[in-house]
């Protein structure tokens, strides 16, 4: 490691908090599916700043929005109208089929939004005792970091020592339908779940859950919140996680990949009518909506569906998966993934999945475990089959070692 290396990781640990536990690489530049770092090194990036940068690193055409954008406005706060707000609206529904949107910053956020929205749908709506709502979600969920998100979080790392937390949400399994049909009380007013649960593992619901879970909603006047920040636009290989499932949430959280990694851009989205009850002065965002973010989010989708990013991810996220289960290893476990939302679980005796990130780190690839023994694969969905080739003899290297 040269100095400089030294210096950056050593000045962040001095003065950052230590919330983070980076792998020991300093990157400087990005460009489609690779990332350098400050001594030239290349990577092929097999996280995508956690799907956010689904549309490639630096993406031109969201960088000539953001720059053209930048140099006439930036913020306006929603005291005033701007002129990309109404636009991002039309382009947004269009491409969701949403009717209402609600434009927030960061996926904590619209998740949080979405909570103060379904609770007042509750009462004004559904007719739910003031104070009285219940939201049911799942088991190992991650829905953000903020206060009320963590309240209902079941893994102690992250909601320990946080509380006292707010009360009125109900955990139950993941994947299991029969859960929820015993959780449903006429007090509750939403389930929020992951169609995929990213941060647990990858993991994908037994077919026909979310069917089930269609029906029981509908069924009891629920409304079924989708958290799509990181399955959402084109991850999984189609626009949206829920179409795999043939179903609609009646409101859908989008993030990460909103802006393309450019800027912090989130949404709720909903079909019917729970923004409705959003009365002016009852919720906002100073750069909610702001026109630099309205700009990015434009081009971020325009360019997600006029480059067939979805499609490829499909495609490429089917090679990725055949070349992974071929990969013949004692040290894995399974290898699971829809689109290009991947992991590989390794057996608990072959060692962390840090190590393993770390020794593809050294052969030119960065990828993240996700506790203690699965790494997460996540590319841009930008990706060639060639690049996937080269990725997967890597995989096949590394994981045909053993780092217990
Ligand atoms: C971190 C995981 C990914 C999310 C879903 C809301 C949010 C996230 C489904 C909040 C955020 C991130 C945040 C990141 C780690 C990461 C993550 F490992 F924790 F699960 F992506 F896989 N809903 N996920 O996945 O969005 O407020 O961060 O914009 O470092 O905490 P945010």
């Amino acid at each position: 490691m040269s100095s400089s290396v030294i210096d950056f990781i050593a000045t962040e640990a001095r003065f950052g908090a230590r919330n983070y536990e980076p792998i020991g690489v300093v990157l400087s530049r990005g460009e489609g599916v690779w990332v350098w770092d400050t001594q030239g090194n290349r990577y092929l990036d097999c996280l995508s700043a956690y799907s956010a940068v689904s549309q490639g690193h630096c993406h031109p055409k969201i960088l000539a929005a953001m720059v053209e954008q930048a140099h006439r406005l930036t913020l306006t706060s929603r005291a005033f109208h701007n002129d990309q707000l109404a636009l991002f609206y039309e382009e947004i529904a269009a491409l969701t089929g949403s009717h209402k949107v609600l434009p927030m910053n960061s996926g904590a956020e619209a998740v949080e939004s979405a909570i103060k929205s379904v609770r007042k749908w509750g009462y004004e709506v559904k007719g739910v005792p003031d104070g009285q709502a219940e939201i049911i979600v799942c088991a190992n969920n991650f829905h953000g970091r903020t206060l009320g998100v963590v309240g209902f979080s079941t893994d102690p790392e992250t909601r320990g020592h946080f509380g006292p937390f707010a009360p009125g949400f109900k955990v139950i399994p993941f994947g299991d339908a029969t859960a929820l049909a015993g959780a449903i009380t006429p007090n509750t007013v939403a389930f929020l779940v992951e169609p995929i649960q990213g941060e647990a593992g990858v993991v994908i619901p037994p077919a026909g859950y979310f069917t089930e879970v269609r029906e029981l909603c509908t069924a009891n006047n629920v409304m079924l919140v989708l958290d799509e920040i990181q399955t959402g636009l084109g991850r999984t290989g189609k626009l949206l996680a829920e179409q795999h499932e043939g179903i609609e949430a009646d409101v859908t959280l989008l993030g990460k990949a909103l802006s393309g990694g450019f800027y912090p851009v989130s949404a709720v989205l909903s079909n019917n009518d729970v923004l409705g009850t959003l009365r002016p002065g009852q919720h906002g965002s100073t750069f909610g909506g702001n026109p630099l973010a309205c700009a990015v989010a434009r081009a971020a989708m325009r360019v997600l569906v006029e480059e067939g990013m979805i499609e490829n991810a499909a495609r490429q996220g089917a090679r990725f998966l055949e070349g992974l289960k071929d990969i013949r290893a004692n040290t894995i476990r399974e290898v699971r993934g829809r689109g290009l939302m991947l992991a590989v679980e390794l057996h608990p005796e072959a060692g962390l999945a840090r190590r393993y990130c770390e020794a593809l780190q050294a052969k030119g690839i960065l990828a993240k475990d996700t506790h203690e023994h699965t790494i997460r694969i996540a590319p841009p969905l930008v990706i060639t089959s060639d690049q996937v080739d080269w990725a997967l003899e890597r995989f096949a290297a590394i994981l045909t070692q053993d780092f217990s």
